[in-house]
């Protein structure tokens, strides 16, 4: 039986979770609580030394990070493929999810991570945060982490991230002028990988970055909420509550994100 450590709102999780969905594949999950710093434990450093979501454990051996347990999973279950057989497809494919791993995923954070992180952190001593902070294994996660838990949305990070963001946009327009998804015309792992990214822009009301200008990309993520997978891999492990919260508290902080795109 596969197993997956996830959290409800981790985009890298959220795409693997659409990988095992779209694949049929039956696993068995465990939660990790971020806010609660689960992921630094020693337990979980056993398994993921990153300590981040996903980990992947399939016959009793880890794998780690999302883009290579999304190839593992093509490779290793090949019923489904989500992979094009053309090399130059699939060297377009590795490109948007090494854009995402590299680009994407940091700015989400960026712009994320001050909206469902730092209350919890604030409520603490800055003895108790630092000591917290310090354990985040890899060094610009932890000090991006700190300078978000300093200045929130004024965080220097957020106008790279809303501009990192807005040319991902430009770029995804553009590739699907020239077909039906993002490397050709059928739905591949880069699709996969980059709609977690707009799920977060969807549930804090941040979808006028792309909505008036862009109807090509609306029209894919729409056709990609419309996915099963998209239902059970993202959306079944959302509540009502928890999409209400984080909508109220995006529409609270849009204003600092918009003052970058203008
Ligand atoms: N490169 C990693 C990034 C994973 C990652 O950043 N996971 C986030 C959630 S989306 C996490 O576990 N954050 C915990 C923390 O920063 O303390 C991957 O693709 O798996």
């Amino acid at each position: 039986m596969l197993e997956l450590y996830t959290h409800p709102m981790s985009p890298c999780a959220q795409k693997v979770r659409i990988v095992l969905a779209e694949k049929n594949l039956e696993w068995a999950k465990h939660h990790v609580s971020l806010p609660d710093k689960e992921n630094l434990s020693p337990e979980y450093l056993k398994l993921n030394p990153l300590g981040v979501v996903p980990t992947l454990v399939d016959k009793g051996r880890p794998v780690i990070e999302s883009s290579i347990i999304c190839e593992y999973l093509d490779d290793a279950y090949p019923q489904v493929s989500l992979s094009p057989e053309d090399p130059l497809q699939r060297s377009a494919m590795r490109f948007w999810m090494k854009h995402v791993d590299v680009k994407l995923h940091p700015s989400c954070g960026a712009i994320q991570w001050p909206l469902i992180m730092r209350d919890k952190l604030l409520l603490m001593s800055e003895e108790e945060q630092n000591l917290l902070l310090d354990k985040v294994v890899e060094k610009p996660r932890r000090e991006r982490q700190k300078r978000l838990l300093k200045y929130g949305l004024d965080a220097p990070d957020v106008a790279d991230a809303v501009a990192t963001y807005y040319k991902t946009i430009v770029d995804m327009e553009a590739a699907l002028g020239e077909h039906q998804w993002l490397v050709s015309d059928n739905f591949s792992l880069a699709d996969i990988s980059v709609a977690p990214y707009f799920q977060t822009l969807h549930q804090f009301n941040w979808t006028a970055m792309y909505e008036a200008n862009f109807p090509r990309v609306l029209d894919w993520y729409a056709r990609c909420r419309e996915r099963e997978s998209y239902q059970v891999g993202v959306l079944a492990d959302l509540s009502e509550a928890m999409l209400e919260q984080l909508s109220a508290k995006g529409r609270e902080a849009w204003p600092k994100l918009a003052a970058h795109l203008a």
